[in-house]
């Protein structure tokens, strides 16, 4: 039998995806979800003047291309559904048009924002009001950042739509606010669940730009006209799913009723554990972890880490010097070079801005007095080590939090065909890694859409049609004392 197919988007900061998903009858009689992928499609950041910019007409382009290519392929999707990275947004005028090219989270206009925005309004008072994690892109700085520079198109901004929404609006024309997204912007108050339009106020952010927010498995609309005449396609509904990547990727993991602790693995790490509510302890402020709402209900307790974005930029690095390394044989190159020679804090604030990056790294080993890797294989050890240790780091710090004490640790995302990494996370952790889904994000982003489609009750169902569909691997750890002592030189570094 045929079931119902449904299209998913995700966006990634280095690459756009688009999947079908179906619902098929397995062997057993057990129903399994089939995925297959219709489009990929590179995203770039894109530096104008002072300001570094995304691409959004071009991501435009490449979903419209991609629904034609899900129809040419015989699929008949009866939804699609839009996730992307988090805290960045369009704004439309009073016409409904966008105003301008939208920031990308990595613009330097944030820079130093944290500390005055503390300043004026305290650390304590700002946590308690949005539950967030102080990072330098969230929404709330880059739309202070505006305010700051008095931005024309503030000024005349009616509506303000993030970047999933916009993209939702861009094929549609219907505007819409989804719940997970509004969680990352700092600007929404989780134990009110509504806007903060007093911080907004005290800020100077027009308040009036925001939508009520709705939950994921909410639909938006269908194509409009204009794009089912272009695409010559019927009208498939886009239903506003988990929109936050990290969010679609967590509801795509495959666990049980255990709670559990996740590391989502992209250009982010982000390592966590699936909460109720939020937790909005001043412990929670001082070891670094967000709440970020979550589909079905749930607050996801996560600390954001700078994951492989340090590689990636290390790898675009070689890449413009002519080496062409793919990511395979930089893995390989770090298997053979020496264990735990030199070790960075993947989180210091110096690796957030692109550029320049095997030099940081070498640089912050020298500053700690470390010996200096230099060859591609020695950068890319260090990173992937650095990388594990900061995952024990924070899952320890999870457990502190919740006074639970996890099995092992589920890891979902591309990060995840990075074998070594997964193995070096085992032994850093001492405890079992189970790894899979690798499209986690497109996968959570689906099952979302068959709960608003009925097929599935909720998103517990949901999970269990993620394990029924998709292999684990598991990576047992291996006893290594190099783990133990490389564990102390990172706490040394300092850092939360
Ligand atoms: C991961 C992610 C993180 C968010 C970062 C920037 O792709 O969505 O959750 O903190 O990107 O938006």
């Amino acid at each position: 039998t045929k079931g119902a197919a449904v299209l998913a988007f995700d966006m990634g900061a280095s690459s756009g995806r688009a999947l079908v998903g179906r619902l098929t009858e397995g062997d057993s009689g057990r129903s399994r979800l089939e995925v297959t992928e219709v489009h990929r499609f590179p995203n770039h950041a894109i530096q104008v003047g002072q300001h570094l910019h995304w691409d959004t007409l071009r991501l435009l382009h490449e979903m419209k291309k991609s629904i034609r290519f899900a129809f040419q392929m015989g699929y008949e999707p009866a939804t699609f559904g839009i996730d992307t990275w988090g805290v960045d947004f369009g704004l439309l005028d009073a016409n409904g048009e966008l105003l301008g090219n939208p920031y990308h989270y990595r613009d330097s206009h944030t820079e130093g924002l944290i500390e005055e925005v503390s300043y004026l309004i305290g650390r304590r008072e700002l946590f308690e009001q949005s539950g967030l994690q102080f990072m330098p892109f969230n929404t709330l700085y880059q739309l202070y950042a505006m305010v700051k520079a008095a931005s024309p198109k503030l000024e005349v901004a009616k509506t303000l739509l993030l970047t999933p929404d916009l993209l939702a609006y861009l094929l549609t024309g219907v505007k819409s606010c989804e719940f997970t997204m509004a969680t990352t912007t700092q600007l929404f108050d989780p134990a009110r669940q509504e806007w903060n339009t007093e911080l907004m106020d005290r800020l100077g952010i027009p308040s009036h730009l925001f939508l009520e927010p709705v939950q994921p498995g909410t639909v938006v609309g269908p194509l409009s006209p204009e794009v089912q005449e272009e695409l010559g396609v019927p009208a498939i509904r886009a239903v506003a799913v988990g929109t936050h990547d990290t969010e679609s990727a967590i509801a795509a993991v495959p666990a049980g009723d255990e709670p559990f602790a996740f590391l989502v693995c992209g250009t982010w790490s982000l390592l966590g554990t699936e909460m109720a509510g939020p937790l909005l302890s001043p412990e929670t402020m001082e070891l670094e972890f967000s709440n970020e709402g979550g589909v079905g209900g749930t607050y996801q307790l996560l600390k954001n880490i700078m994951g492989l974005w340090l590689l990636q930029e290390c790898k675009r690095e070689w890449d413009e010097q002519g080496k062409e390394i793919g990511f395979p044989e930089l893995v390989r190159l770090a298997e053979q070079a020496a264990p735990f020679r030199s070790l960075v804090h993947p989180d210091d604030p110096r690796f957030f801005s692109p550029g320049g990056m095997a030099d940081k790294i070498r640089l912050f080993c020298a500053e700690t007095k470390q010996p200096i890797p230099q060859s591609e294989g020695e950068i890319v050890r260090c990173i992937l080590e650095s990388l594990a240790l900061r995952y024990r780091q924070a899952l320890e710090q999870a457990e502190k939090l919740t006074g639970r004490v996890y099995g092992g640790l589920h890891m979902v995302g591309g990060g995840i065909q990075n074998e070594l990494l997964c193995g070096f996370t085992a032994n850093a952790i001492g405890k079992p890694v189970w790894a899979g889904p690798v499209e986690a994000s497109a996968i959570g982003n689906m099952l979302m859409q068959l709960v608003a489609l009925g097929e599935c009750k909720d998103l517990q169902e949901a999970r269990g049609l993620v394990a029924a569909s998709f292999p684990v691997d598991v990576y047992e750890p291996q006893a290594d004392a190099g783990w133990a002592e490389a564990y102390e030189t990172f706490l040394g570094f300092g850092r939360v």
